[in-house]
């Protein structure tokens, strides 16, 4: 019988993983007092660790790493014993003895490992929050070494730590991202250059910006940086160095830059665009193939492959090329590897939005100034969804002005024709499912984008029940932003996401991806299994002025990443199309 393992890792454990409990062992070491030469050793390790570009499992497997400068036996042991089991003793017994508050403490700029110790030798602190207290009550400026100035510091610096530590909307990352984009693209001798990482990817939220560059054969890297570290915006410079930099910008925002060589840039712009997970998947293929794959390039032995692109490189590993917002890891590699991808929906490819507020409820632009923004953006229709009579918070309409809107959407219609506005409503989910007005009023309107707004406190079968009624509801056309969660502040609902799909996919309502930047809601890790239910969706940016009409952009991302398709997306029908498919719905 098999012994039973002791620990397992609860995932694989990766490169950065290691360096990082190496990292800690050193810091941890320097906290304790330990030996100068014992905590050099575990730094320099966690550094040779962080350059490696083979498998590191692989290496130890065949002990290669062993030959690596910088990792001993000792080490090697400590690292193997980390990926077997997740941990090593050295390190669970420093875990013991430091607590994790004081590692955590060593992140914020200005307090190395001799300042943990003074404060937590003499003053008790061990977490970053009684730092903080401490420094309130101007105890760390009485502290031999430390001072005035040094206090105001730490204190800046926890601000900012905390700041910096936490993720960003997409649409507040890539906007601070374009305009450096735009700033390095001015640089002279830059050639290539684009933004990888998640925002390439249209994750949701960003943890930090990513930009790749590659200068002309007479420029070196040192121009660039010199530009781009002392670029309007820039509040700290992190590290400043020829082909790699980093900043953290006033807003909290870090921005790496690398610069690499022009044949290097295909497999660096795969490589930081990620995902990781994505990544590891296609390094592996690559290996099977007899190439090795790293952010450098593809090489058949000592051997570059010349690459043009990135679909070069995936055309080089036998795969489809695939979109960024794909690479999740989620399917998208055994489908480029059958040539199975979707042709996924494009921006282009919207015709209208449905989901749009005006100054006759919450929204701060009128209703003409909505209707021209829309045609401006090239779209052949406009739908107006401003809130029902229950949200009194944001103004929701009662019956007359209901009337009073659909009047002058009327007049409107005739002035801009062949350009349509559809009047619909967002009403209300009640408590009990029912929508916010009586059937008559209902029947009126061109559309219904039913949404639950308040009193969401309910337990999940209470909620799934409450939205199951209203999708239930004849005059409901599609349900407004599905989960009703908050990026970065509040969770959706508790729902059971398969029986409300279940409901729309039975009902032919519509499913909204909400494209407003604090909602993108359904999520897009749920959009492919709906999909897969049979639902069908629309894009919509919630917006509530003219300048957000934009915000559908986001939403196609979303739907990109759930492998939609312009066929599952109905507001890429023309106007004509759409009219016919919701009077079509009304006579159903
Ligand atoms: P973020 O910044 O947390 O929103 O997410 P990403 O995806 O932008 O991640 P980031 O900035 O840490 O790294 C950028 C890309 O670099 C990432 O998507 C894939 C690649 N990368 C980073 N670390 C690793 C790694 O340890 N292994 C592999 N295979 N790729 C990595
Ligand atoms: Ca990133
Ligand atoms: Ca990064
Ligand atoms: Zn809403």
């Amino acid at each position: 019988m098999a012994p039973a393992r002791k620990t397992s890792p609860p995932r694989a454990i990766t490169k950065a993983d290691v360096a990082r409990a190496l990292d800690d062992v050193a810091a941890m070491l320097e906290i304790t007092g330990d030996n100068p030469f014992r905590i050099r050793a575990f730094f320099n390790a966690a550094r040779a660790v962080d350059d490696l570009t083979e498998d590191l499992n692989e290496m130890v497997k065949s002990e290669a790493l062993l030959e690596v400068r910088g990792i001993g036996k000792s080490i090697f042991a400590d690292i193997k014993s980390m990926l077997e089991t997740g941990t090593f003793p050295e390190y669970e017994k420093l875990r013991k003895k430091v607590p994790a508050g004081m590692l955590e403490m060593l992140r914020i700029s200005g307090m190395g490992p001799k300042k943990v110790k003074a404060v937590h030798d003499k003053l008790k602190v061990k977490s970053i929050e009684e730092l903080e207290q401490a420094g309130r009550n101007g105890w760390l400026a009485e502290l031999p070494g430390f001072g005035e100035k040094t206090q105001t510091n730490i204190l800046k610096n926890i601000a900012r730590y905390r700041k910096y530590r936490q993720r960003f909307l997409l649409s507040t990352a890539s906007a601070e991202a374009e305009t450096i984009l735009d700033a390095v693209r001015r640089v002279p001798g830059v050639k290539q250059s684009l933004i990888g990482g998640s925002i390439r990817r249209y994750k949701e939220t960003i943890g930090d910006v990513d930009i790749l560059a590659t200068v002309s054969r007479e420029a070196d890297g040192t121009a660039l940086m010199e530009a781009f570290t002392t670029l309007p915006g820039v509040a700290t410079i992190v590290a400043n160095g020829p082909t790699k930099s980093s900043v953290i910008l006033e807003s909290g925002i870090n921005v790496d830059l690398r610069v690499v060589k022009d044949d290097e840039f295909p497999a660096a712009v795969h490589y930081f665009t990620g995902g990781k997970e994505h990544n590891t998947e296609v390094r592996t293929i690559a290996k099977k193939q007899g190439y090795k794959l790293n952010e450098y390039g593809l090489f058949k032995g000592e051997d570059r492959v010349p690459l043009t692109d990135e679909a070069a490189l995936f055309k080089q590993l036998g795969m489809d090329y695939i979109p960024p917002e794909l690479r999740e890891n989620t399917g998208e590699i055994e489908a480029a590897q059958a040539h199975a991808l979707p042709h996924l929906v494009e921006a282009g490819d919207i015709r209208g939005v449905f989901h749009c507020h005006t100054n006759y409820s919450d929204g701060r632009s009128t209703l003409r100034e909505m209707a021209e923004a829309a045609q401006a953006l090239g779209h052949q229709y406009l739908g107006i969804a401003d809130h029902s009579q229950t949200a009194v918070y944001a103004n929701g309409l009662p019956p007359a002005k209901v009337k009073k809107q659909m009047e002058e959407i009327r007049e409107l219609n005739r002035e801009l024709a062949p350009f349509v506005v559809f009047a619909g409503i967002e009403s209300d989910i009640l408590m009990d499912g029912r929508l916010d007005y009586d059937d008559e009023l209902l029947a009126s309107f061109d559309y219904v984008c039913a949404s639950v707004h308040g009193q969401f406190a309910g337990s999940e079968a209470q909620m799934t029940k409450r939205i199951v009624t209203a999708v239930s509801n004849p005059f409901t056309t599609m349900l407004g932003h599905p989960t009703g969660r908050l990026l970065l502040s509040r969770d959706g609902y508790p729902l059971n996401l398969t029986a409300v799909f279940e409901a729309c996919a039975a009902h032919d309502v519509w499913i909204e991806i909400n494209a407003h930047p604090v909602r993108l809601d359904l999520d897009w890790r749920h959009v492919k299994t709906a999909k897969e239910m049979g639902v069908k969706f629309v894009v919509n940016p919630d917006a509530h002025h003219t300048s957000e009409i934009a915000y559908f952009r986001y939403g196609v991302g979303v739907a990109r990443k759930g492998w939609l398709t312009k066929d599952d997306v109905l507001n890429t029908r023309g106007a004509a199309d759409v009219r016919r498919l919701l009077k079509a719905r009304r006579r159903a």
